[in-house]
């Protein structure tokens, strides 16, 4: 107790001149200060490129001022914390985001623009962090921001990667991987934090011994040490005072050295040696969808966890008298995917090692502090790690898992007998040559509540990936484990952010900004369907956002389109065969066809379209890369051919990013969200383009079931297989009952004939390679595990519906704005309120308006 602490808290009050203000004189002020004293550039003269890092500074000095406070409030409420630990976060630019939540976007502007500067200039100048590869850690972004937004004590937790997802660059129609050291310019938002370090061991080996009680206990010694160091993100709230937190870590050199080395005059060997511990932290895993087992992608995993659970134990324990039995109420976490679900041993091990809890105790309170969101049934991103990798490199860890799997199998036992292959099935365990451990069976066994993405991605989930499971707690009294959270999108950043003209429409029309925090209310736009000032405004707007995407075509692509007369037709996702970017590609052709095949006079009553596609393929990924050179292949055919150059073009968009898709979504009239059935897990893409006015071109699948739910079968253009029904498709494939349209024969046929390889052998034979693949030869199984012969002639439909629609631009109109209307459900502020109220039981911990008075 300090009894001057008033008196002080005063003083520093005064000396700091209270909070910065919001005026634009204060904000001019921060900006100058920082050309100075943090760039240590001459205020009299500076560059864009300084002004820009100045002012991300002077905006960071006011999120920390928020983010201390709300950390302040929480604390002292002592409120349930939840975290959500992810290997990805794809943030996308933060200043324009930090401005909008901050509410003081209009007075930078105006303060820049005083001194010279153009604040949406600036906006230009960030590097795009890009911890991620698509939707799942896109994800992670959007909920960081509603978490925030609703007043929620959540904490992101993942990596400091130096270098982000690759750059993309397409040099003669192939993808070229540049590394992504968005570092360079260093990084103006984060807070580096030394203080804040953790130990993180690797390898070594476990001894038993008996403590004073005599009970047997576990000490893993040897091997390597990491530290761990924080780098904190503050996460501004949109129209609350709240600020919360992304903490990323960043692998370094243990705190020992190696003293002996250093005598025996290997000094340079022994730094050399340290320095390999950066390594963890250095680059995140291009897969998007597909695991690959490697042993340093394990050490990323653990290494994070270890810090993060160590993190909020210390956190968790900061109060004095905290019993265990309290954790549980006060702390939660949650899995994104299964990615860190090493986290569940690594609680049990600080539990019971560290600790000295019992085995059951820390058993029981780790399950009820866990929880797993799964974001995809395809087999091949499953996650399993063999035994002898997690003995080798976290030695503890296997002992711990066996312990797991023994006692639950002993349950399952207890309750059903000996049901021998139901109990392979649950077993966290893989048997075979090599065991296996299956990370998604012990982050099911771990977790209190498991949820999927999407409604129909959840049934799925419950009936093809853990039916076991499902039967196994609802005969254990719990029903509710396995849950459903359809995914979203902030409407900030995707709207607000990416599509201002439609955003002051929504306002205007609405008569306030508040849909921007109550998404619903946008479905009072359909009361002024019929206006046709609404119309135009509508059409105006998308007009000028396919304006700007010509631009950054012809700048980025040097290919002219022509937006006043064209529908722009985008597919923007990771290139894959579940995505189906070949079947689009398939229709582009064949629309080509029947453009060759017309008269001029019947070509020009035919609706102009620009096929746009855009995504990065794994550097791994063969197929994907021969995809991205299809559609350049068929760009260069189609985009050069006087005919039809006219009527149809098709462009590969390069590196397909964050802050692409704020330019690029926005531009769309139909977007093609068309994986087969029961592949894509949610999609959030096809929200993005929904909200923007765009319609869908998809699939029942994914949260494309839920859009049309919500907006009506008349705003999409549903076509192919349902999922119940692609297995006996596969099945009739099988035994060669596949038939396939003279439409497709007639592009397979031409892309094996060489149109589209432009003579180059190459590609010639890895065009051949995919459409051998897919095409029936002569009955049996064909490789068309994707059903893409099945679902074209119904694709070409509804591509005809298309442009039906789009022939009655009133109509198409209505259409855009029906759908746009009606999209309320799928913002993540939805999804966030389900995570809080159903899986983690989260207060609202909003704090209360800054008292701008000294004490
Ligand atoms: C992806 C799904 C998407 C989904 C996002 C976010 C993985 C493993 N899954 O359909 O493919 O929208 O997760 O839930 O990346």
């Amino acid at each position: 107790f300090d009894p001057n602490a008033d008196a002080k808290r005063n003083k520093i009050w005064q000396l700091m001149e209270y909070y910065l203000g919001p005026d634009v004189g204060s904000i001019q002020r921060g900006i100058v200060n920082h050309v100075e004293y943090t760039l240590a550039a001459t205020r009299f003269s500076f560059a864009t490129e300084e002004c820009y890092r100045a002012t991300a500074f002077s905006i960071r000095d006011r999120l920390i001022e928020t983010f201390n406070d709300t950390n302040e409030f929480f604390t002292a409420k002592d409120v349930k914390r939840c975290y959500y630990l992810s290997l990805e976060f794809l943030l996308g630019r933060a200043m324009q985001n930090a401005l909008v939540n901050l509410d003081i976007e209009p007075n930078y502007k105006k303060a820049l623009a005083d001194i010279g500067y153009n604040l949406e200039e600036l906006y230009e100048h960030e590097h795009d962090p890009a911890l991620g590869n698509g939707g799942l850690g896109r994800l992670a972004a959007c909920f960081l921001d509603s978490m925030a937004t609703l007043n929620y004590a959540v904490w992101g937790y993942g990596i400091r990667y130096t270098y982000g997802i690759f750059e993309q660059k397409i040099v003669e129609g192939r993808q070229v991987e540049h590394p992504d050291y968005w570092l360079v310019t260093a990084n103006p938002w984060e807070i580096e934090r030394p203080d804040v370090t953790y130990a993180v061991r690797f390898y070594g080996h476990v001894d038993t011994y008996k403590d004073d009680k005599g009970r047997e206990r576990h000490r893993w010694t040897g091997g390597e040490i990491v530290q761990a160091m924080a780098y904190d993100n503050p996460i501004p709230g949109f129209d609350t005072y709240n600020t919360i937190n992304l903490r990323l870590w960043k692998a370094c050199p243990g705190k020992e050295f190696d003293f002996h080395a250093f005598n025996r005059g290997q000094f340079l060997d022994a730094v050399k040696e340290r320095q390999r511990a950066e390594y963890i932290s250095a680059v995140l895993y291009p897969n998007d969808n597909t695991w690959e087992g490697k042993e340093l992608r394990l050490k990323q995993q653990y290494f994070f966890v270890c810090a993060t659970i160590q993190d909020c134990l210390r956190r968790f324990k900061k109060k004095e008298g905290r019993s265990w039995d309290e954790l549980p109420s006060k702390v939660c976490f949650q899995l994104n995917d299964t990615h860190p679900t090493i986290a569940i041993p690594e609680m049990m091990r600080l539990l019971i090692d560290i600790e000295g809890l019992d085995w059951d105790k820390a058993w029981d309170l780790t399950r009820q502090c866990f929880n797993y969101t799964n974001h995809t049934v395809l087999p091949e991103a499953l996650e399993k790690w063999p035994a002898h990798l997690i003995e080798k490199l976290l030695p503890r860890h296997l002992l711990l898992i066996n312990d797991i799997n023994y006692k639950f199998l002993c349950e399952v036992r207890e309750s059903w007998g000996d049901v021998g292959e139901k109990l392979s099935k649950m077993s966290i365990y893989q048997e075979g040559y090599e065991k296996m451990i299956r990370m998604a069976n012990m982050a099911v066994i771990g977790s209190n509540k498991v949820n999927g993405v999407a409604a129909i991605h959840s049934e799925l989930v419950k009936k093809d990936l853990f039916p076991e499971f499902v039967d196994y707690y609802k005969a254990k009294g719990q029903p509710d484990k396995f849950v459903n959270v359809t995914n979203g999108v902030t409407p900030r950043r995707w709207i607000h952010c990416a599509n201002r003209g439609l955003s002051n429409l929504f306002s205007e029309w609405l008569g306030s900004d508040s849909w921007l925090k109550e998404l619903t209310m946008l479905q009072g736009l359909v009361n002024h369907l019929d206006s046709t000032e609404l119309q135009k405004q509508w059409a105006d707007v998308k007009k000028q956002n396919k304006v700007k995407l010509t631009k950054w075509i012809k700048l980025n692509c040097d290919i002219d389109l022509d937006p006043e007369n064209m529908l722009f037709d985008i597919q923007v996702k990771r290139i894959h065969e579940y995505k189906r970017q070949l079947i689009n590609c398939f229709y582009i052709i064949h629309r080509y066809f029947k453009l060759k095949k017309m008269s001029p006079g019947d070509r020009d009553k035919q609706v102009k379209r620009a096929c746009l596609i855009g995504g990065k393929a794994a550097p791994g990924y063969a197929v994907a890369k021969t995809i991205i050179k299809l559609c350049n292949n068929i760009g260069l055919v189609l985009n050069n051919d006087p005919d039809t150059s006219k009527y149809l073009k098709c462009v590969f968009m390069p590196n397909y990013n964050v802050s692409n898709a704020q330019t690029i979504i926005p531009a769309s009239d139909i977007s093609q969200h068309i994986s087969t059935a029961g592949t894509e897990a949610s999609g959030t893409s096809n929200m993005k383009f929904v909200m923007n006015g765009g319609l869908i071109v998809g699939t029942m699948d994914g949260a494309n079931v839920e859009i049309r739910e919500e907006c009506g079968e008349d705003t999409m253009f549903i076509f192919g297989a349902l999922e119940p029904e692609v297995a006996g498709i596969r099945e009739k494939a099988k035994n060669g009952n596949y038939p396939i349209s003279a439409e497709l024969r007639e592009v397979m046929d031409a892309i094996v004939s060489g149109k589209f390889s432009l003579g180059d052998g190459e590609a010639h034979s890895e065009f051949v390679g995919l459409i051998e693949k897919i095409r029936n030869n002569g009955g049996g199984y064909n490789g068309d595990f994707y059903i893409l012969c099945h679902d074209f002639p119904s694709y070409c439909k509804a591509n005809e519906q298309v442009d039906a629609l789009y022939k009655d631009q009133t109509n198409w109109i209505k259409t855009s704005i029906k759908a746009a209307a009606s999209m309320g459900k799928f913002t993540t502020d939805r999804s966030i309120k389900e995570y809080g109220q159903i899986i983690w039981k989260l207060e609202d911990a909003e704090r209360p308006a800054p008292d701008q008075s000294p004490m």
